[in-house]
């Protein structure tokens, strides 16, 4: 493994304009390091840290942490320990339980992970001081915004953990992007450019390498040929990390960031298509349930019954499914072609607060349509009884909306019917 200089010029960039962030890095899929005034607007910076000017360090304002959130639970991975599916064991605990124990020098494998803090402080109606807020360049963040107004759960995390703790080698959810900021601490990147995911994976077997630091040749021939790239990042830096792109990390001191999970038109059809393989996926592990299900009854009755198991399966193992793919793409495009007017039907609206990015703060809206349009004529040709209750009724809406963007529609809208009792799509190009 050597170290891939190709892109390092690039890396470390001052503070850019939009349309820069668009041409120069979104679009070519490449990573970034911005520098602290990104976020120099952050009370994180002055409520988390404690300088001591005297002796010119800072360290974490332990008792900040204590007072205000000590009371709320965190999801701690053990980096010492890795469970029978090969991932780190994670248990619940209270933050000032964790904090306590590192306090007393104990539990310094122990990593607070994907803590959704800003969701915690909402849900409590806390009226602590905002801590962050989103950088402009990620404000196009269709996950956030669809899942902050219209779910429990968001991609909005805070991390945080001992010198030493780490995660090990992965891709980012659905291939979304993240983007992180070192409030505290340092922290080392290994990123790995998509066109070397073969290299990361054993021969034969679909398993991914864990930590790149520690690999066996023997299952992993082909990692020598890797060529990551390898940055420190300083406290105050942000990352910006592309889709797709495998990536490890490790706290080289204690560290507190906050990162995103997200995506908008330009990793679209990239979360498609993870989407169409988690399908395929889940498909392949449920062959019994299918033989079972197609003895004994008609055809199109057990074939609408196994496309709703695999998509209930699809939605508690990835955590998300066609439908809720389709209702986060139909918020934006609504916020797209008719800003300002209320959420499209078949998805109820609540309390905004990641509404999504102005036009100045987002690709060309032809853009946005264009590749929205790919992934909706390519789900036009799957089976279509993946596109039957509520999927058909919000797609329906998409495809009405990208022929004619001023397009209402009208409430209950009605599914057609075949003459042999299937349901039809009735939105534009169905599948049929
Ligand atoms: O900071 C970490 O430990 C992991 C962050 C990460 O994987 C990400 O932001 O995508
Ligand atoms: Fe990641």
């Amino acid at each position: 493994m050597s170290e891939n200089i190709n892109y390092l010029n690039v890396l470390r960039r001052n503070v850019l304009s939009y349309d820069e962030f668009y041409a120069d890095y979104l679009l070519p899929n490449v990573p970034v390091i911005f520098n602290r005034s990104l976020v120099s607007s952050w009370p994180a910076f002055d409520l988390w840290v404690k300088s001591c000017k005297d002796s010119n360090s800072s360290h974490i304002h332990w008792d900040y942490f204590q007072d205000t959130y000590g009371a709320l639970e965190v999801t701690v991975a053990d980096c010492a320990n890795v469970d029978s599916f090969g991932n780190q064991d994670r248990r619940t605990m209270l933050l000032r339980e964790v904090i306590s124990m590192w306090k007393d020098a104990e539990g310094q494998s122990l990593y607070i992970k994907d803590w959704h803090l800003a969701k915690q402080l909402e849900k409590t109606g806390s009226p602590s001081v905002p801590f962050y807020s989103t950088p402009d360049f990620f404000r196009d963040d269709w996950m956030n915004s669809y899942y902050t107004s219209h779910t429990d759960d968001d991609f909005r995390f805070v991390y945080m953990g001992a010198k030493g703790t780490f995660t090990p080698l992965h891709r980012d959810v659905y291939t979304s992007y993240s983007w992180s900021t070192n409030v505290y601490g340092r922290k080392r990147w290994w990123f790995f450019p998509p066109e070397q995911t073969p290299y990361l994976f054993m021969k034969y077997r679909n398993v991914n390498l864990y930590d790149v630091r520690n690999v066996d040749l023997k299952d992993f021939p082909d990692f020598h040929r890797a060529t990551p790239i390898i940055i420190e990042q300083e406290a105050g830096e942000t990352i910006f990390v592309p889709s797709g792109w495998y990536h490890q990390v490790e706290n080289l001191t204690h560290c507190i960031s906050i990162n995103h999970n997200w995506c908008n038109s330009v990793n679209l059809r990239s979360l498609y298509t993870s989407m169409c393989a988690e399908v395929i996926q889940v498909e392949a592990a449920l062959e019994d349930v299918r033989e079972i299900l197609s003895k004994g009854q008609s055809d199109d009755e057990w074939k609408l019954e196994w496309t709703r198991i695999v998509q209930d399966v699809v939605n508690r193992d990835a955590g998300w499914n066609w439908l809720t793919f389709w209702k986060m793409v139909s918020h934006a495009l609504h916020a797209v072609v008719s800003p300002g007017s209320s959420s499209p039907q078949g998805v109820s609206s609540r309390h905004n607060v990641f509404p999504p990015a102005p036009a100045n703060l987002r690709p060309p809206t032809a853009f946005i349509l264009e590749q929205i349009r790919a992934c909706y004529d390519d789900f036009m040709t799957r089976d279509r009884r993946e596109c039957e209750g509520e999927v058909q009724e919000v797609v329906s809406t998409i495809g009405s909306l990208l022929v004619n963007p001023g397009y209402q529609p009208l409430k209950g809208f009605a599914m057609t019917r075949c003459e042999n009792g299937d349901t039809k799509s009735s939105c534009p190009g169905s599948h049929q």
